[in-house]
């Protein structure tokens, strides 16, 4: 996947750089592609495979970095001249390469703990109502929060990248996989956020946009309430930080080949993705 980025953004030199978004426990780059028609645009900041088994979203990350640089259809290029966009496909690589090698179905991150078991839930780590709902002290469960807030290097280094960027960052994209909802914040409490109105409405357009392609259906509402409650997530970190648009995407499927999605569907699930994400982009674009 990184030696395919890099070969992106060799062919489109003057607008794609690759930028390190942070790094991983054994030492990987956290690598991403920013792409930029022009300074000072609005920032959209996307990630995917923040669980390492969500092979689909790091797929659909490749795919939308793909077609933005490369699609003749007017909307994705408008899409992509409106916005810098900054793209992660693999925020946990270390999960990746293990979900590769050793454990098809590994969640957390790899950093070893004083017990057997190893790592931390990436999407509990962040310092949002960390460690309060949604997670569990069993240092074997998948739902480890780690040991502290931002005890796990992805996240202290990603914070840091997220940093500069946040005065202009319009939309945060988080994408997973599988379930097919478009969840909004917050997911550490039921209360809703002051701009849930704005919030809806853009999930409306992106909703509609995502079924555009296959048809296929995206269930709308807050993690807390359509899904259950969970503390520490980094979309609910960038809306806490004053990202107005922030979504994370359950993408397919429903639960029938759920992480193990096969191949054949590999292309429909990316090509609704880059859809959704492109009307999101759109409705952004109105609001702002
Ligand atoms: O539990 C999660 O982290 C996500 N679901 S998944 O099945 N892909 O693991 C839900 C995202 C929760 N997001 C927020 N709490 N903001
Ligand atoms: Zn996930």
């Amino acid at each position: 996947m990184y030696t395919w980025m890099e070969g992106l953004v060799k062919r489109f030199p003057a607008v794609a750089t690759l930028v390190k978004g942070g790094w991983s426990t054994e030492g990987r780059h956290i690598l991403g592609v920013r792409i930029a028609h022009a300074a000072d645009l609005p920032v959209i900041y996307v990630e995917a495979g923040i669980h390492g088994r969500e092979w689909a979203s790091s797929s659909a990350a490749t795919y939308i970095l793909d077609q933005l640089l490369t699609s003749a259809d007017p909307a994705v290029a408008q899409a992509a001249r409106s916005f810098e966009w900054h793209i992660f496909p693999s925020v946990n690589p270390d999960a990746h390469e293990y979900t590769h090698t050793t454990d098809r179905l590994w969640r957390k991150s790899r950093k070893p703990t004083t017990t057997l078991c190893t790592g931390a839930d990436l999407n509990r780590n962040f310092p949002v109502s960390w460690g309060t709902v949604g997670v569990s002290w069993d240092f074997c469960s998948d739902l480890f929060p780690g040991t502290r807030a931002a005890s796990e290097v992805e996240t202290r280094t990603r914070m840091a990248y997220m940093e500069d960027l946040l005065p202009r960052m319009k939309a945060f994209v988080a994408l997973h996989s599988f379930g097919q909802f478009l969840l909004l914040p917050w997911g550490f409490t039921p209360a809703e956020p002051r701009d849930h109105q704005g919030l809806v409405a853009v999930a409306s357009k992106t909703a509609e946009a995502f079924a555009r392609p296959h048809g296929t259906p995206l269930t709308i509402g807050s993690i807390a309430k359509v899904l259950y409650p969970a503390s520490g997530a980094s979309m609910d970190w960038a809306h806490s930080r004053g990202v107005p648009f922030t979504y994370t995407f359950e993408l397919r499927d429903r639960g029938n080949y759920g992480f193990l999605l096969p191949a054949s569907e590999i292309l429909p699930a990316s090509e609704e993705a880059l859809a959704g994400v492109v009307g999101m982009a759109d409705a952004v674009l109105q609001r702002l």
